[in-house]
C-alpha cells in the first residue's frame, strides 16, 4: 500500500502544476521575447518562464513558418496571443483528464469544535488534523484498491472474505479502540484494532473448503497506525482529495458519509481490481464509474428488461431438462444473468458503434448463448438432441462445439449487428487466440484500424481461466500493433469450482482473474445473483472498452446449481457447497421477487413472461420433431459467402505467371529504398540485395527470392499475405529481409513487398511474440475469415510446433471435419538434420503424415485427369516438403489457385537456403509451368538398378554421395515433394520408367520419424513390391546432440542407399 501510495503521490503533480510552482519560483526572469507580437505579458503565462524562453522563441519561429509544424496547443496560445488575448488568457489548457484541482475549503470548517481528546488549539490547524486527514485519505485509497476484498460477491456466501478479515483490509487500522458503527452491519469490534495481521484463511471461508479470495501479505496499512480515529470522529467533517469523487458535488463529508460511501461503491455486489493500472486517467475514469452516489441505479424499464431476458435465459435450460432430462447441456443454472449480461454488452457496444462481435465460449450455458444471445432458432438446437442423419459431409462434433453466425437487427439499437460464435474443441481456452485472429481479420478487411466496428468477446470458465496458459499466452497479443484487436471484453463464469476441483486446489492466485493482471486490465468481480449490479458492470465494460479498446474482465461470481453435466452427482466431492446450492433460490425468483416487492413488475406480469417463453419453446420443439436431416452448414462460424458458388470444384487455376511479372517483383524485392541517398542500410544488407538483383538479372531464384516471387505475385493479384512468426520479418536464418531498418533512424523501415504496385493486396509480415500455441491459433483465426488471403505461420524452428500441437490437432488438422470449415493456413516449419541436436532437428513430419486422413490401403491405379485436385479435396490437408525454390514458389500459389481451402503445412529448409544448387530457374516458374509434386529423375532413359525415392533436403546430399561414388548411371533419385496426400500418379508414372529398378526409400529422419512410415504401405500397395529402407534407425530422440555422431549417421545413411 505504501509503495502505492507514493506512486500515486508522484503521479499527482501534472505537469501544468510542475510548471506553476516554477513560474511562481521564477517570475523575476521575464521571458525574452524581441519582436513578437503576441500581446500576452509572459509573467502572466502559468507556463512560460525563463527557462523555458528558448523552446517558446523556437516554438514561436517554427509556428510563423507553419502553424501546423508545432503542436495544436502552441498553435492555439500563438494565435490567442496574436489576436490580442488578454494576459493570462491566450494559454488554454487542454481539457483535463486527471482528477479535478483539488478542493479548496477554509480549514476552519475542518477544525473538529473541541471535541474531548482533542488537541485544538484555538481552532488552528494542528498535527492531529493534518494526520487525520491523511489517514481519511489513506482509507479512501485502501477502499479503492482493497474494497473488493470484502465486496459480497459469493451468491452461496461461502468463499468471500469474512467481513472482520476483510474489513481490516480498508479501514479497521485507523479505528482506535473497541467501537461499533451503525453505518457498518458487519462491523467486527472484537480484536485487537492495533494488530495488524495477515489473513487466515481458514477464518474465512466458513465452510473450509475454498480458498478465499485475499492475498496473505501483510497490509501496508500498518504503517498509518499512528492515525486512529474513535467513535466521536465519525460525525468530523473531513476534505475529500481530488482523487475520489464519493462527494459528488460536496467537496467535505463527515467521516462516517465517507466510509457509507466507500462500502457503497467498493463492497456491495461489485469488487473492482483497477489500482494496479499504470494510468492514472484510467484509474480515475474507474473511480467515476463507481463512486458518485447512485451511479448504479436503474430506471424501471431497465429492471423489466433484465427480468425478461433473465426468464429466457433460465426458462431454456428449464425446458431442456424438462425434454432431454438425461443429456448433457452443460447447463447454465446458477449463472444465468450471464444471458443479459451479454445481451447487455452487446447493446451497449452497439450503441458505440460495432457492427460485428466474435465470441468463443466454453461449454457452459453454450445453449443458451446460440439461443438467446445469438437468437439461432431453436428448432435447431432442439434438433440437435435428436439422433439424426447429417445433410452434408464431415463427421461433425457434439452440439455444445458448434459455431454459428448470425446478422440480425438488434432491437435495442435498431442497428444491425453480426455475431459469431467460433467454434471449439472441448480443450479449454484454446479457442481464444483463435477468436482473436479471426477479428484482427474481420477488423482488418473493414479498415477498422481501431476496433471501432467489430470487436471480440471471450468467456471463461474460473478454472480454465487461471489454469490454461494459452489464456496469458493470448492476453500477451493484445496490445501488439500486428496482433491487437483493439480490446477484449472477458467475461468468467465464475462458479467456484471446476469439474469436481475446488479453487484451492486448482490455482495459487487470489483470484482465477488474476492473469489479465498482466495487461492493466481492469477486473470487476460481481455477485451474480444480484441482476441490476451484473448489468452495470457490463455497461462500464462497454464503455471502457469503447473508451480506452483495452481487455477488461467481468468476473460473474456464481455457483453451479447441477453437478458438471447434468448427470454428475456433484455431493460427492462438494457435499457441503451442494447443500448451500440447494437452500439458494435461483436468481430468477429472487430477483422477480425484488421486481414485485419494488413495484416494478406484477406477480401476474412476471408469469405471463415465462409462460409466453415456454409457449416459444414447445412450438420449437415440434417444429424440431418434424425435421429428418442436421444439416451441420446450419452451425458454421466463417461463412465465405460467393466463395464456392459457381465454381468447379476440381478446376484449379494455373501457378505459372509471366516472366515480366517475376522481373518486376524481383528487381522490386532486390532494390533499396527508393530514398535510398537518406536511408542508410546495413552494409551487409546492401550485399544481399545486389546478390538478390544478380540473381533476378540471372533468370535466377534461392529460396527467399522464389517466396518474395509467391507473396509478390499474389499481391498483384489482389490476395492479401501475411506472415507471421518469431523473428519472421528477417527470418530465423538470416535470409528473408523482408524488412530494412534505417541504420541511424528508429523505427525507419522499407518493406519492399508492401512497395511492389500501386493497387496490390496490402503484405503484412509481423515477428510475433514468443508463443506457438498463442500465435498459431491466431493466424487459424485470421485465415478463417477471407479464403482470398494467404496466412503464413513459420515456427522458428519446426521443432517448436509441438507447443502448439492443441491448434495443429483439434483446429487444424480436423476442423473441417468438425465444422464443415476450411482454411488454407500455411505452415512454414524449418525442419532437416544438420547436427543441431534434438531440438533444432525435426519438425515432427511423421505426426503430421500420421494425421493425414488418406488411407494407405486405398490405392488407386488409374488416374482422372485432375486426380491430383481430386485428392486435394478429400484430404484433411496437405504435407509438403518441397526441394527447390520454384516447387516452394508454385506450392504456395497453389494454396490460392485450389477452388477450395486446405491447411498447408510445409518443411522448410536450412542449409538449402544458401545452398549454391538449390536455385531454380524462371524457366520453372514462367507461365505453363506447376507445382511438380514429384520431381522425376532428370537423366532419363538410363536403366538403372536402383530408383531411391527421397524428400526435402537430403536430395542434394544424395546426389553428392552419388556423384562421389560415380553412380549416375546405376542409380536415379526421384524427390517426393509433396508427402500427403501420396501422388500415386506422379510415383507410379516415375517408377514405370524403370521397371527393373529396386525401390528404395533414403531419409535422414530416424527410422520411426520422417516419412517412411508413411509411404512404406503406399509405395507397396502402389507397386505390389517391398521398398527398401535407407536411413537412420530408430531412436527415442529426433537427433543426437553429438555433432561426432550425426556425422557418422549421415555417412552411415549414404553407405546404405548407395549400397
Ligand atoms: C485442456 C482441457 N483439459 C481438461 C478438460 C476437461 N474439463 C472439461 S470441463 C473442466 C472443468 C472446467 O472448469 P471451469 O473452467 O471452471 O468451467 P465450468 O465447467 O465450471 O463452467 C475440465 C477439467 C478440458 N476440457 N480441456
Ligand atoms: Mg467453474
Amino acid at each position: 500500500m505504501h509503495r502505492l501510495i507514493s506512486r500515486l503521490a508522484i503521479n499527482k503533480p501534472t505537469i501544468n502544476s510542475l510548471m506553476k510552482i516554477k513560474t511562481r519560483s521564477q517570475s523575476s526572469s521575464p521571458v525574452k521575447t524581441p519582436n513578437k507580437n503576441f500581446s500576452s505579458a509572459a509573467a502572466a503565462e502559468p507556463f512560460l518562464n525563463g527557462g523555458t524562453s528558448n523552446y517558446v522563441e523556437e516554438m514561436y519561429n517554427a509556428w510563423l513558418e507553419d502553424p501546423k509544424s508545432v503542436h495544436a496547443s502552441w498553435d492555439a496560445f500563438f494565435r490567442n496571443a496574436a489576436a490580442g488575448a488578454a494576459p493570462g488568457t491566450a494559454y488554454q489548457p487542454p481539457p483535463s483528464l486527471a482528477p479535478p484541482a483539488s478542493n479548496t475549503l477554509p480549514l476552519s470548517s475542518l477544525v473538529p469544535s473541541g471535541a474531548a481528546g482533542f488537541p485544538v488549539a484555538g481552532g488552528n490547524l494542528t498535527e492531529k488534523i493534518i494526520d487525520d486527514h491523511l489517514a481519511v485519505q489513506a482509507i479512501i485509497r485502501s477502499y479503492q484498491s482493497r474494497g473488493h476484498h470484502i465486496s459480497k460477491l459469493d451468491p452461496l456466501d461461502i468463499s468471500d472474505a469474512s467481513s472482520s478479515g476483510g474489513k481490516e483490509l480498508v479501514y479497521r487500522n485507523y479505528m482506535l479502540g473497541n467501537f461499533k458503527s451503525s453505518i457498518f452491519p458487519f462491523s467486527d469490534t472484537s480484536s485487537n484494532l492495533y494488530e495488524i495481521r495477515g489473513h487466515n484463511i481458514a477464518d474465512l471461508d466458513p465452510l473450509g473448503i475454498n480458498s478465499a479470495d485475499l492475498d496473505d501479505s501483510t497490509p501496508m496499512e500498518l504503517i498509518y497506525k499512528s492515525y486512529s480515529f474513535e467513535e466521536h470522529d465519525m460525525d468530523r467533517v473531513f476534505k475529500l482529495p481530488a482523487t475520489t469523487f464519493i462527494g459528488g458535488k460536496e467537496k467535505a463529508l463527515p467521516l462516517k458519509e465517507i466510509l457509507k460511501r466507500l462500502e457503497d461503491a467498493y463492497c456491495r455486489s461489485i469488487g473492482v481490481e483497477f489500482m494496479f493500472i499504470n494510468s492514472l486517467e484510467q484509474c480515475n475514469w474507474i473511480r467515476q464509474k463507481m463512486e458518485p452516489p447512485g451511479i448504479t441505479n436503474m430506471d424501471a424499464e431497465t429492471k423489466r428488461l433484465i427480468l425478461g431476458r433473465l426468464t429466457r435465459a433460465s426458462g431454456l435450460e428449464a425446458f431442456l431438462a424438462k425434454k432431454w432430462s438425461s443429456e448433457k447441456r452443460f447447463g447454465l443454472e446458477g449463472c444465468e444473468i450471464l444471458i443479459p449480461a451479454m445481451k447487455q454488452l452487446i447493446d451497449r457496444s452497439t450503441e458505440y458503434g460495432v457492427e460485428s462481435i466474435i465470441m468463443g465460449m466454453p461449454h457452459r450455458g453454450r445453449l443458451n448463448v446460440l439461443a438467446n444471445v445469438c437468437r439461432k432458432p431453436l428448432e435447431q438446437i432442439f434438433s440437435q438432441f435428436a439422433a439424426l442423419e447429417t445433410a452434408d459431409e464431415g463427421s461433425g462434433d457434439v452440439k455444445y462445439h458448434l459455431g454459428t453466425y448470425i446478422e440480425r437487427l438488434n432491437r435495442m439499437t435498431n442497428k444491425n449487428i453480426r455475431l459469431a460464435v467460433v467454434a471449439n474443441p472441448s480443450h479449454l481456452e484454446a479457442v481464444d487466440p483463435v477468436v482473436q485472429g479471426k477479428t484482427r481479420a474481420e477488423q482488418f478487411y473493414r479498415g477498422d484500424n481501431e476496433g471501432k466496428k467489430v470487436m471480440s468477446i471471450l468467456l471463461h470458465g474460473d478454472a480454465a481461466f487461471c489454469g490454461q496458459g494459452i489464456v496469458f499466452e493470448t492476453f500477451h497479443l493484445s496490445d501488439l500493433p500486428d496482433y491487437t484487436t483493439h480490446g477484449t471484453v472477458h467475461i468468467v463464469v465464475n462458479n467456484q469450482i471446476g469439474f469436481t476441483t475446488d479453487p484451492r486446489h486448482s490455482r495459487s492466485s487470489p483470484y482465477c482473474t488474476d492473469v489479465a493482471r498482466v495487461v492493466n486490465a481492469p477486473i470487476f468481480h460481481v455477485n451474480a445473483d444480484d441482476p441490476e449490479a451484473v448489468i452495470y458492470v457490463c455497461n462500464v465494460a462497454a464503455e471502457w472498452r469503447a473508451t480506452f479498446h483495452k481487455d477488461v474482465v467481468i468476473d460473474l461470481v456464481c455457483y453451479r446449481r447441477n453437478g458438471h453435466n447434468e448427470i454428475d452427482e456433484p455431493m460427492f466431492t462438494q457435499p457441503l457447497m451442494y447443500r448451500k446450492i440447494k437452500q439458494t433460490k435461483p436468481c430468477l425468483d429472487k430477483y422477480s421477487a425484488k421486481l414485485i416487492t419494488e413495484g416494478v413488475v406484477s406477480q401476474e406480469e412476471v408469469k405471463d413472461v415465462k409462460e409466453k417463453y415456454e409457449r416459444i419453446c414447445e412450438e420449437s420443439y415440434q417444429k424440431a420433431a418434424h425435421a429428418t436431416q442436421i444439416k451441420y452448414k446450419d452451425w458454421l462460424d466463417s461463412p465465405w459467402s460467393g466463395f464456392f458458388e459457381g465454381k468447379d470444384p476440381l478446376k484449379m487455376n494455373p501457378t505459372g505467371i509471366h516472366e515480366e511479372t517475376l522481373r518486376h517483383i524481383g528487381k522490386r524485392f532486390s532494390s533499396p529504398p527508393p530514398n535510398a541517398a537518406e536511408f542508410e542500410i546495413h552494409k551487409g544488407l546492401e550485399r544481399i540485395l545486389k546478390a538478390r538483383m544478380d540473381m533476378v538479372e540471372n533468370r535466377t531464384v534461392d529460396w527467399a527470392l522464389g517466396e518474395a516471387m509467391a507473396f509478390g505475385s499474389l499481391l498483384k493479384e489482389g490476395i492479401h499475405v501475411r506472415l507471421s512468426g518469431q523473428d519472421v520479418e528477417r527470418g530465423t536464418f538470416s535470409h528473408r529481409h523482408h524488412v530494412l531498418h534505417h541504420q541511424t533512424v528508429d523505427k525507419a523501415k522499407y518493406t519492399p513487398l508492401c512497395n511492389l504496385y500501386p493497387d496490390q493486396a496490402p503484405y503484412t509480415v509481423s515477428n510475433s511474440s514468443l508463443s506457438e500455441f498463442g500465435v498459431l491459433g491466431f493466424e487459424l483465426g485470421y485465415s478463417m475469415t477471407n479464403p482470398n488471403a494467404l496466412v503464413c505461420w513459420e515456427a522458428q524452428f519446426g521443432d517448436f510446433n509441438n507447443t502448439a500441437q492443441c491448434i495443429i490437432d483439434q483446429f487444424i488438422s480436423s476442423g473441417q471435419a468438425k465444422w464443415v470449415r476450411q482454411s488454407g493456413l500455411v505452415l512454414l516449419l524449418p525442419h532437416g538434420m544438420e547436427g543441431m541436436g534434438p531440438e533444432h532437428s525435426s519438425a515432427r513430419l511423421e505426426r503430421f503424415l500420421q494425421m493425414s486422413s488418406d488411407d494407405a490401403d486405398d490405392v488407386h491405379t488409374s488416374f482422372s485427369s485432375n486426380f491430383d485436385v481430386e485428392q486435394l479435396h478429400d484430404i484433411n490437408w496437405i504435407v509438403a516438403n518441397c526441394s527447390t525454390p520454384a516447387n516452394y514458389y508454385h506450392i504456395l500459389r497453389r494454396q490460392i489457385a485450389l477452388p477450395f481451402r486446405k491447411p498447408l503445412i510445409i518443411m522448410t529448409p536450412k542449409s538449402l537456403l544458401r545452398h549454391p544448387e538449390a536455385r531454380s530457374s524462371f524457366d520453372e516458374m514462367v507461365t505453363g509451368t506447376t507445382f511438380q509434386r514429384v520431381i522425376a529423375e532428370p537423366n532419363e532413359g538410363r536403366n538403372y538398378r536402383k530408383l531411391i525415392f527421397c524428400s526435402g533436403k537430403v536430395y542434394y546430399d544424395l546426389r553428392k554421395a552419388r556423384a562421389d561414388r560415380g553412380l549416375e548411371n546405376e542409380i536415379g533419385i526421384a524427390r517426393l515433394e509433396q508427402i500427403s496426400p501420396f501422388p500415386y500418379d506422379a510415383v507410379q508414372a516415375e517408377t514405370s520408367k524403370y521397371p527393373s529398378a529396386q525401390i528404395m526409400w533414403a531419409q535422414e529422419e530416424h527410422k520411426n520419424n520422417g516419412a517412411w512410415t508413411y509411404v512404406q504401405p503406399r509405395f507397396n500397395n502402389l507397386l505390389h513390391g517391398d521398398i527398401k529402407y535407407a536411413g537412420r534407425a530408430t531412436a527415442a530422440s529426433p537427433a543426437t546432440g553429438s555433432k561426432h555422431q550425426h556425422l557418422k549417421e549421415v555417412a552411415q545413411l549414404l553407405d546404405d542407399a548407395f549400397a
